[in-house]
Formats: structure tokens, sequence, C-alpha cells
């Protein structure tokens, strides 16, 4: 990492792009900042360590940290990413750098837009709130800025990746009969990915809640949103883990020694999640009434198709770094691991995040099933579960990333090796902590989202140990988590003050099995994208035929709740009559 070659930087190559991904970067890790501090204030506040915040606020606080995290983080990280990739593989700069500094600009707008509509939330006196959390479908509604907010942040992303689909077809145009180089693939189908995830949440947002928090509309059906938004909300995970299979694929083979073992097998990886990441939403929506059983059981078998694209890649991602540590002199079975770079963050980084990313696919596993969903659903299970996914494969794999590219954008060196070692370790065993804790308060069925969950006069015991313990390990786990961002940001901080140096680029190695491996097939976006929508048709035109059929557009659902409340005034009416009676008979 810090080993001088005499290469160039991407940065001396392509000092436009590189800006844009510094850019980026600095967005989301403002957003990592703000919301890991909200996050160790909520870990503190539900465990009743310390409480800095009238518990009323609660909701505010945890919208801006899903917000933050969970959309801006990750995703301005990922553009950031991107931006890198397909410069790089393509060698190309952007067609047009106005607009690439376009979306870049219209993210921002939108996102800081959001974010503030959500911290006015913590001053009551102005009336302008967004208390919806990241998931915000209806009932909870939000100042109409919020939702504007979001609107012009996802068009951002959707010029972002028309930016990159023009470099394509420029690239395309000069190189005919060659293949698309890998991280250009995986660029441009983890967008195809996006398009066809943003259709349910814009949808959502444009015709039911912006419309609806504006008044020109009286309701919305609260189902209908809540089905797209989770059309959406699936996929999205997919748009948060993809920017780390690229580093997993691309960048730590490198770091290992080594090369990638297979290109076509990733190819394949994301073509699969291409197809197979949006026609499963309905997972989400187990426990909702209005949907019948079998349209939940089908999203249920397409899920479990999933596991398919993450054991392929742990096998080659795994496989790769075995090569790697064996052209390093590694041998035996298992010896070949202690060849490894441990030394270096971003290789640990990188591998501390994978293993966790085994340990939340197995957690996953129980979310999918319908039937062991039940047990855990809306427990504290469940934030468990993707602080493990989003929480640490992905985030920890974006600060190793971090960590092997910022040479590569800035023309300096990180401050700190030793820290940023220190830095991924401790994130690890912090999340170790709050993570375990999580998944077994949900076993007891501690619910998640609230500030009060005291459960004082409930005696757990357990082998797993006390609620009381389960807490302690909470605010622990938490507070290593928050110091450990703190060190990332101080640690990126002072590497930006540190002279800039020259000879500190890298080059990615080519593949051990190259793209002529693969079918042709592959490379036909256009195929791609229209089997991926043909599936989603397939699994959500039924069901979402039956909620509009069932309760309108416009819902308010049913009659359900008045038809229950009068079944009970009738019932209890007959029975007083009769005791009534019976009392006028007795003497
Ligand atoms: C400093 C590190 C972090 C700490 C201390 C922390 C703590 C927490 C806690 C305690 C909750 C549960 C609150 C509740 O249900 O009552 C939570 C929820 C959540 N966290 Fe984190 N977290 C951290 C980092 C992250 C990261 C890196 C991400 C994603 C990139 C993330 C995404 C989320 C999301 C999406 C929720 C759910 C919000 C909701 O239910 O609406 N967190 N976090
Ligand atoms: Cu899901």
């Amino acid at each position: 990492m810090s080993t001088k070659t005499n290469k160039s930087t991407f940065m001396d190559r392509f000092p436009e792009s590189a800006a844009i991904t510094r850019q980026a970067f600095l967005v989301a890790f403002v957003a990592l900042g703000l919301g890991a501090l909200f996050g160790i204030i909520q870990a503190l506040h539900r465990t009743n360590v310390l409480r800095v915040f009238p518990s009323g606020d609660y909701y505010t606080l945890l919208t801006a940290h899903g917000v933050l995290l969970a959309i801006v983080f990750t995703i301005f990280f990922l553009v950031g990413l991107f931006q890198w990739a397909i410069t790089r593989s393509l060698d190309r700069p952007p067609v047009n750098i106005t607009f690439t500094k376009t979306w870049l600009g219209l993210m921002s707008l939108g996102s800081a837009t959001a974010g503030i509509v959500i911290l006015l939330g913590f001053i009551k006196e102005i009336g302008i709130s967004a208390d919806v959390l990241f998931t915000f479908y209806a009932p909870l509604q939000a100042h109409p800025l919020f939702y504007a907010g979001l609107t012009v942040f996802i068009v951002g992303t959707w010029l972002a990746g028309v930016d990159w689909f023009r470099s394509w077809l420029r690239w395309r145009k000069d190189n005919p009969d060659e293949r698309i180089p890998l991280q250009a693939f995986m660029v441009l189908t983890t967008m195809i990915m996006w398009y066809i995830a943003t259709i349910g949440v814009a949808i959502a947002v444009l015709f039911f809640l912006l419309p609806w928090s504006l008044g020109l509309i009286e309701t919305v059906n609260p189902l209908l949103t809540r089905t797209l938004f989770w059309f959406f909300g699936h996929p999205v995970v997919y748009f948060w883990l993809l920017p780390a299979y690229l580093l997993w694929y691309t960048v730590m083979p490198k770091i290992a020694g080594g090369r990638l073992f297979s290109d076509p097998l990733a190819r394949v990886v994301f073509i699969l999640f291409v197809l197979l990441s949006t026609p499963v939403g309905i997972h989400h929506q187990y426990v909702d009434p209005g949907i019948a059983e079998g349209f939940k059981f089908i999203a249920m078998v397409n899920t479990m198709f999933l596991l398919l694209p993450s054991l392929l890649t742990a096998f080659t991602v795994v496989a790769s770094i075995e090569h790697g540590a064996r052209q390093r002199g590694g041998s035996g079975y298992l010896g070949w691991l202690k060849a490894l770079p441990w030394r270096d963050p971003a290789f640990t980084g990188m591998a501390l995040a994978g293993l966790m990313f085994a340990a939340g696919g197995f957690s996953g596993m129980v979310n999918a099933g319908m039937n062991i969903n039940y047990l855990v659903h809306n427990t504290l299970w469940v934030p468990g579960h993707f602080h493990l996914t989003v929480g640490t494969a992905v985030t920890l794999t974006m600060m190793a990333g971090t960590y092997w590219l910022w040479p590569q954008i800035t023309n300096k060196s990180i401050w700190s090796r030793p820290i940023a070692l220190a830095q991924v370790v401790m994130w690890f065993g912090g999340m170790a902590l709050m993570s375990n804790a999580m998944h077994v308060a949900g076993l007891y069925g501690v619910p998640r989202r609230t500030a009060e969950p005291q459960y004082q006069s409930f005696n757990f015991e357990s082998i797993f140990g006390t609620v009381g313990e389960l807490r302690i390990q909470i605010a622990i786990g938490g507070t290593l988590l928050f110091l450990s961002s703190v060190l990332f940001l101080s640690n990126l901080a002072l590497s930006w003050g540190t002279p800039k140096q020259s000879g500190l680029g890298q080059t990615l190695p080519d593949p051990l099995s190259g793209p002529d491996d693969s079918p042709r097939v592959l490379d036909n976006m256009k195929l791609w994208a229209g089997l991926a929508l043909l599936l989603v048709v397939l699994a959500y035109a039924l069901p979402l035929g039956a909620i509009v059929a069932d309760s309108g557009l416009l819902g308010p659902g049913g009659d359900a709740y008045p038809a229950l409340v009068d079944g009970i005034r009738t019932v209890t009416a007959v029975f007083g009559d009769t005791v009534a009676g019976l009392a006028g008979v007795l003497p």
C-alpha cells in the first residue's frame, strides 16, 4: 500500500475523474461520521446506559442514523468507487465532465435537503420533520421536502448510470470486438439492477407519498406503498453489496499477492444479481395481511436462489486469495492462511468483512424462512442481521478499500497504517459484540425501533446471559464501533495533510481465467435487462393487482377495522341484553 512503485496513480492519469471520486467520498464520510454519532447515542439510549435525548426524539435519531448510513454513506461511496472503476477499466475519462459534475451535484443537493428535513425534527417549534425511518412508507408521513430531496437524489443516481453507459458505448465504438472489461461490466450490471429496483420507489414517492404529504390526495393505500417500497427495499441491499463485491473480486486478490481466480464466474454472479434481486421483496412482508400466502411462498423460494451467487462469490474470492497466499510461499491445507498480508489494513479489513458476511448470511436465511421469520420479525434480531451485512460486510470493505484507494486518488499515503489496522479490527470486535447481543435479544422478543425496551420485570435466564448482560454488550459494542469510525475519519483527515508523493500507483493483474473463457452472451446487457423485467412482472403483477383490487389505489384499505369494532359492539349488545334479561328473571 505505501510501497513505492514507479507507476503513475489514477489521479495522475485521470485528474478530473479522481476529483469526482474524492468529492463523492467526502460526502460519504461526512454521512458516516454523523451516522455513527447517532448510532452510539441510540445504542446507549435504548440500553439505558446514557440518555442525552428525550425518548420522544428517538425516531428522529433512528431516521437520521438509517438514512445517513444506509442510503447516503453507502451510495455516495458507491458512485465514487464506480466513477473510479469505469474510468480505470475502460481507460478513458468521462465523456463530458460537466454532466458528471451535474449528477454528483444533484445527488448532493437531494441528500442535503432530505438530511436537513430529518434533523429539523429535533426542533419542534419549526414544525418540519421526517421521522419516517429509512423505510419511509405510509402511514408515517414526512414533510414534502423530504420526498422531494429523495427524488432529486435518485434522479442523480439515474444520471450517473447514464454517464457510465455513455462511456461504455463510446468505448464499444472503438473496441467493437473486445469483451467488456470486468470492472465496467460490474458497474453496468449493477446499474441495470438499480434502474429496475428504483421503479418501485419512484412510483411510491411520485404518485402517492409526495402528493399525499402536499395534501393533494387525502389517503394512500398503506399496503400498496409498503409493497412498492420493498420492491426497491430488497434490491437496494445489493446496491450496497455489489461495490463490496467489486472490491473483493478485483482488488482483494491483488492485495493478497495473487490474481482473480475466474473472471467468468464473477460475471455470472453479477448477472444472477440482476435477475434475482428484485422479484423477492415480498419476503419483507410475511406478516402483512392482504398478501396471499402463495405469493409470500414464491418470494421465499426466489430468495433462497439468491444464496447461489453469494456462495459462488465465497468460493471464487477464497480461491483467489489462497492462490495469492501460495504465490507468497504459503503451503499446507490451512497453513497458507499465515502467508497472507495480515498487517495490511486494506487486506485485513476486507477479510474480516467477508467473514462477518458469512455470519450475516446465516441470520439472513432465518429471516428469509417464512415460518421462522415469525420468531424474529421486528425484533432486535433484524438490526443484528443487517449490521453484519451492510453494517460490516459492506461498510468495513468500504473502509478497507479506502485505505487502498486513497493514495490512488490523492497522491498521498495513509497517515498511519497501524492505526488503520487497529481501526478495522476494532470495527470487527465492536460489531461481534453488538450484533451478537442484538441477535440473542431478538430471540427473547426484545423489539427493534423503540427507545424503551425495558423488560425490567422479566427475568430471562439462559445459557447466553441475561437481558441486562446483553444490554451491556450492545453498549460496549456500539462504543467500540463509534471509536473505530472516529479513528477512520481522523486517520483520513491527517492523511489529507501529508505532502504529495509520486510513484504510489498500483495496477490490477489479469485474472487466472480471463473473460475469453466465458460465453459472449454474458455481455448482452439488453438480454439480461429484459429477462430481469420479465421475472419482475411474473413475481409482482398478481400481488400488486390483488392489492389494488382489494382496497383501491388510494386505500384506505378494506373495512376490516370498523367491521371488527361493529362486530364487537353487536356481541356486547347481545351479551348485555342477555345478562339484563337473565337478571330480570332472577329473583
Ligand atoms: C457506530 C456504529 C453503529 C452503531 C453504534 C449502530 C447502532 C444501531 C442501533 C443500536 C440500532 C437499533 C436501533 C433500534 O432498533 O432501536 C441501529 C439501527 C440501524 N442501523 Fe446502525 N449502528 C452503527 C452503524 C451502522 C452502519 C455502518 C449502518 C449502515 C451502513 C447502520 C444502519 C442501520 C440501520 C439501517 C438501522 C435501522 C434503522 C431503522 O430501524 O429504521 N448502522 N444501529
Ligand atoms: Cu430482503
